[in-house]
């Protein structure tokens, strides 16, 4: 299930502040190790600090910093990982505390995409948001390390390799910026393409790992959709067409999935990509209804829909995974996700069940909404 060429030989000691609720911070933790887990490293230990909020200096305050060095040196740790966002300033601090890498959970999620991304497309996107995750960290160790710059190329005295490395990253993060626009420019006029010859299309959206890909190849049939038990395996948006029971067709595309406290950073990264959901005209919320957490995931999607502009279009919940529980779980289960008016369908894409019902329920959308042409040439 992992990949473990970049991080042989890490492991992690993990920890995280309790500011609310205990069992949000387990589990929080749980799946913080999973992400771990997919990059190669094992956990060894993890401490769960109360506090209000974090300590400005060492974020779980020095103390616990120092209590934390000792328990994972002798675990055995080599990377302390904080489940949450660290300034450059708790991690020079951390790290000078414990004597051991500190990481935040931002990095760990972009370290998965790192090691996931396949395409140029996706490549560029993940390397901005990393560029722009270190620039603040540069600013920081600039100005704690600052000494008068000399010789050809520096600008004059304050400047530092720091600075310059900067500088350098920045004019980077212009050159992508320009790329993914053209990228974009590209998707746009597909998409437009697409509305003229009267296609419509639908985004399957979801927490990372809840199936959508496994969906897309059952209703498409395309068996080359890459499927795996991993966090992230999806990383481009992929169109695939799926013929409705009423005999039209309609574009349905898989992308990205979320997670919580996903780094705004990638968001605003991943732009050319998520934008496929926020211009489609219907989403398919796919949920796994077999995990313990799924009606946080379920909220965890929305308000990632919501911070993208996509909260307007309609969508159906599509409880995934119901082959693992018994029916009166499933019954139980989709009545709690029945919250809203959005209808919920309870589906296995692995085995196939509910299908017909999933596409009746799409092709009865596009008949009742107004002044929407369907193709029926594809
Ligand atoms: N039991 C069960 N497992 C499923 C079902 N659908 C998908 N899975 C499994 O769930 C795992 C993730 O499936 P994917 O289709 O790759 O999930 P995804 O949402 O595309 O994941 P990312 O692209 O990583 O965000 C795989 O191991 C699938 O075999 C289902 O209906 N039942
Ligand atoms: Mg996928």
């Amino acid at each position: 299930m992992t990949d473990t060429r970049t991080f042989i030989g890490e492991v992690a000691y993990i920890a995280a502040l309790e500011e609310g609720e205990a069992a949000d911070v387990e589990s929080s933790l749980e799946e913080l190790s999973l992400l771990l887990l997919n990059l190669g490293i094992r956990t060894v230990g993890r401490c769960v600090q109360k506090r209000e909020r974090p300590d400005p200096g060492s974020y779980i305050g020095s103390g616990k910093a120092e209590e934390v060095a000792d328990e994972a040196k002798e675990l055995g740790a080599t990377i302390i990982v904080i489940d949450g966002r660290i300034s450059p300033g708790q991690a020079a601090n951390l790290g000078r505390i414990t004597g051991l890498s500190v990481w935040d959970r931002p990095l760990v999620i972009m370290k998965i995409f790192e090691e996931r991304a396949q395409t140029g497309e996706a490549k560029l996107q993940i390397e901005l948001a990393r560029c722009k995750y270190e620039v603040p960290f540069l600013k920081g160790l600039g100005l704690q390390m600052s000494r008068p710059g000399a010789g050809l190329g520096t600008r004059g005295p304050g400047e530092t390799e720091f600075e310059r490395h900067r500088r350098k990253l920045e004019r980077r993060i212009r050159g992508i910026k320009k790329e993914i626009e053209t990228i974009r420019d590209r998707r746009t006029g597909q998409r437009k393409q697409r509305v003229k010859a009267g296609l419509t299309t639908i985004a399957l959206a979801g927490y990372t790992n809840s199936g959508k890909s496994t969906l897309l190849r059952r209703l498409s049939g395309d068996k080359n959709l890459i499927v795996a038990d991993k966090l992230f395996s999806t990383l481009d948006p992929f169109v695939r067409r799926v013929r409705l029971p009423g005999g039209s067709f309609t574009l349905m595309v898989d992308t990205v999935g979320f997670i919580r406290n996903l780094p705004p950073g990638l968001v605003t990264a991943f732009r050319a990509t998520l934008e496929e959901v926020a211009a489609s005209d219907l989403i398919l919320l796919v949920a796994d209804a077999s995990s313990r957490r799924f009606m946080e995931d379920i909220s965890v999607v929305e308000d990632t829909l919501s911070s993208i502009g996509a909260e307007k279009i309609p969508k159906f919940i599509v409880m995934n995974k119901i082959d693992s529980l018994d029916a009166g779980e499933t019954e139980a289960r989709v009545a709690a996700a029945g919250r809203s008016e959005d209808p919920v369908i309870p589906v296995s894409a692995a085995r196939g069940d509910n299908m017909q019902l999933l596409l009746d329920a799409i092709d009865r959308f596009f008949e009742l909404r107004p002044g929407k042409e369907r193709d029926r040439s594809c």
